[in-house]
């Protein structure tokens, strides 16, 4: 056990680090690293199971820096336990472009973070999915391989958004007792005293949520230290709001909003070194504290060691199924399966929605990948994401693979992102695609980070009826399109639907949305390919009869109104050609060869698409024909929208023939 003495240099290492990197970049947050000095101090040094030297080591525990903009702190302990990410010279370099010590945490740019976090609530509900996976995985794979806890730091902040909400909510369900919440419980926001906008208890909230809380002092040791070991030994997940000062030692902003978001300046930084009796320059830290923290990040060498050994003494099976889930590899199976699926549907000619499409594709690919952890944001029934044998993940058993996460679609993609980050599991999540709106965010982190998961968004358009406009998108593909490193496929029937998944279960550098139906479709692909038609985003679905005076262009369910329409112009001797595009990004992504030939130079170009037509200028041109959508949608059965909103084969043929004869 440390010694008080010990305790508070390791403590102000952390502090003056801090102090200086925010201070020689002219920007930053030297407040939150300063207060929450003491608890990452105790938390590392007596509790976190980690190993600097390997930052990626599967059974480590994870800590996740939810109040993103006191990064300086995670950065201030990486560098001091010893992780070769970060060096001094890295600190030196606190958000300077190019740097492993960017503004807000990236996982992506520095070894040892674990997730991105700035976006205020998100870490907390990212470490939620964190620890249900952890859990699963422990479930699946006993706790000789797994058995690791979640740590978070959270701030006012964090607690105060609306995800923390569905996150604690989710997490006290089921009872995820390896979550452990540190809250940085300061009283200070940027605004002022948290009591300009906020009086939530926030130790009864979580008790009603049904997790354990407690408080204690933040700034003493022994106090904190025996919170957390409590809080191990619990069986569900634990807050410890820990009642810190904001800027602790500086001698004037200590405990004002002032210590929050700005370097301390000259003066209040002096003053704070001299009043936490740290005789240091900038940047120096001495050798006996330096190695007391290095001792600190070797500490889990022998446990990492001791794992090691566990793995290899593994059998055979169990180890070369671990590591591919961890690595994310797909079994070789998975290839094969989709080809005769896709054999099998061209045979049968089923004319179903592509949410039902999906629910096939299910149910032959989930007994190749036990790593699918599916769910559903109670809408299950609809988004058609539960297969016949799934069973449902709950408080007392974790060994299922289906999640309920309630209707909590923010929470549902944080978490999702959490489990992928994990690693072991590929997160599937469902509800309807207006509803991507609530779990944007989320969405948006998880293509900046690059997580593999997948979004099972049905009712895709104005093709959901009666719902009406509240339910239908119309500008979200458009949206989501618009994110970049996020894959949207709206595949035209069930062919493409089983070749969207194929592509969104092998994608291992981002998310993927499969944009689904819930109208029936015919199915336009018929004849057999072995390759994967969609990968490149569009394709010459039906070629023209002749030399073709129209192309038209569509996605998902008016690829069926594309074919009528071709139909209907060939019968008054215009040839036209039907270009399918279940990805508009991913097409444009093609070297500009692959785009020319596919798009080609039949001099009408027609788009149409159930949503508003931005994007589609890039296949079109400005002069282009578009058919969609230019308001919301409305309520009542779907046919009468589409014909009411004019997305009808006979509306392709009356403007395209308009424009031929014009
Ligand atoms: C979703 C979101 N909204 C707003 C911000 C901007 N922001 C950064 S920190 C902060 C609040 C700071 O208060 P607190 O969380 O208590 O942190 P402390 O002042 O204790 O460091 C805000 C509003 C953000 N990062 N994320």
């Amino acid at each position: 056990m440390t010694s008080q003495v010990e305790h508070d240099r390791l403590a102000n290492a952390l502090r003056a680090l801090s102090m200086d990197g925010v201070e020689k970049a002219k920007s930053g947050h030297p407040g939150l690293p300063m207060g929450m000095a003491d608890v990452a101090t105790v938390l590392f040094s007596r509790f976190l199971k980690f190993d600097a030297a390997d930052p990626s080591w599967p059974d480590r525990d994870r800590f996740v820096l939810s109040a993103g903009h006191g990064s300086m702190l995670l950065y201030s302990l990486l560098h001091l336990t010893g992780y070769e990410s970060v060096t001094l010279d890295e600190i030196k370099r606190f958000r300077q472009l190019h740097s492993k010590t960017p503004g807000h945490p990236e996982n992506f740019v520095t070894p040892g973070v674990e997730t991105t976090t700035g976006p205020l609530g998100q870490g907390l509900a990212t470490a939620v999915g964190m620890a249900l996976a952890e859990r699963m995985l422990a479930a699946e794979f006993g706790e000789d391989l797994v058995d690791h806890y979640t740590y978070v730091i959270a701030s006012d902040g964090d607690l105060m958004e609306g995800i923390s909400h569905e996150a604690i909510a989710l997490a006290g369900h089921l009872k995820l007792s390896r979550l452990i919440v540190l809250y940085d419980d300061n009283g200070i926001s940027i605004d002022g005293p948290l009591s300009l906008a906020d009086t939530v208890d926030q130790v009864k909230r979580f008790e009603a949520a049904g997790w354990l809380a407690s408080r204690v002092d933040g700034h003493d040791p022994q106090a904190v230290a025996a919170a957390i070991a409590d809080a191990r030994t619990a069986d569900r997940p634990v807050m410890i709001a820990c009642r810190t000062t904001i800027g602790f030692g500086a001698p004037k902003k200590a405990g004002t909003s002032k210590a929050h978001g700005e370097p301390l300046g000259a003066e209040e930084l002096a003053g704070a070194k001299a009043a936490l009796k740290w005789e240091y320059g900038p940047f120096e830290i001495p050798t006996d504290i330096a190695s007391a923290w290095r001792a600190i990040g070797e500490r889990g060498r022998a446990a990492r060691e001791e794992w090691q050994r566990r793995l290899a003494a593994a059998p055979q099976n169990t180890r070369d199924d671990f590591v591919r889930r961890l690595v994310g590899e797909r079994p070789k199976a998975l290839g094969p399966t989709i080809s005769a699926l896709k054999g099998k549907l061209i045979a049968e000619a089923p004319s179903i929605a592509t949410r039902k499409a999906s629910e096939l594709v299910l149910e032959a690919v989930v007994p190749l990948l036990p790593e699918m952890a599916i769910g559903s944001a109670d809408l299950t029934p609809s988004n058609n994401t539960r297969t016949k044998t799934a069973k449902a993940v709950n408080a007392a058993d974790f060994s299922g693979r289906y999640i309920h996460y309630g209707i909590r679609e923010f929470g549902m993609a944080a978490a999702m992102n959490g489990i992928a980050l994990h690693g072991g599991f590929l997160p599937v999540g469902a509800t309807f695609m207006v509803f991507t709106d609530y779990a944007r965010p989320a969405m948006r982190l998880a293509a900046l980070m690059g997580t593999s998961v997948v979004y099972v968004m049905t009712h895709d358009s104005i093709g959901l009826g009666e719902d009406g406009p509240t339910h239908q998108p119309v500008e979200h593909l458009a949206a989501l399109r618009a994110m970049p490193n996020m894959r949207v496929f709206r595949p035209a029937d069930a062919v493409e639907t089983a070749e969207a998944w194929q592509l969104a279960l092998t994608r291992k550098d981002g998310p993927t949305v499969l944009a689904l139906t819930r109208q029936n479709l015919p199915l336009l692909r018929k004849e057999p390919v072995e390759s994967n038609l969609c990968a490149m985003g569009a394709y010459e679905l039906s070629p023209a009869g002749g030399k073709p005076t129209a192309t038209l262009f569509a996605s998902g369910s008016e690829v069926e109104i594309a074919v009528a329409a071709q139909a209907q112009l060939a019968e008054k001797g215009i040839h036209a050609r039907v270009v399918s595009v279940p990805s508009l990004e991913l097409f444009l992504e093609q070297p500009e060869d692959v785009q020319k030939a596919v798009i080609g130079d039949a001099p009408i170009k027609v788009a149409i698409e159930a949503a508003v037509r931005f994007g589609w200028d890039a296949v079109i041109g400005h002069d282009g024909i578009f058919v969609g959508m230019a308001t919301f949608g409305a309520s009542g059965p779907y046919k009468d929208l589409y014909a009411y909103f004019g997305i009808t084969a006979e509306s392709v043929v009356e403007r395209v023939t308009a424009r031929h004869n014009g």
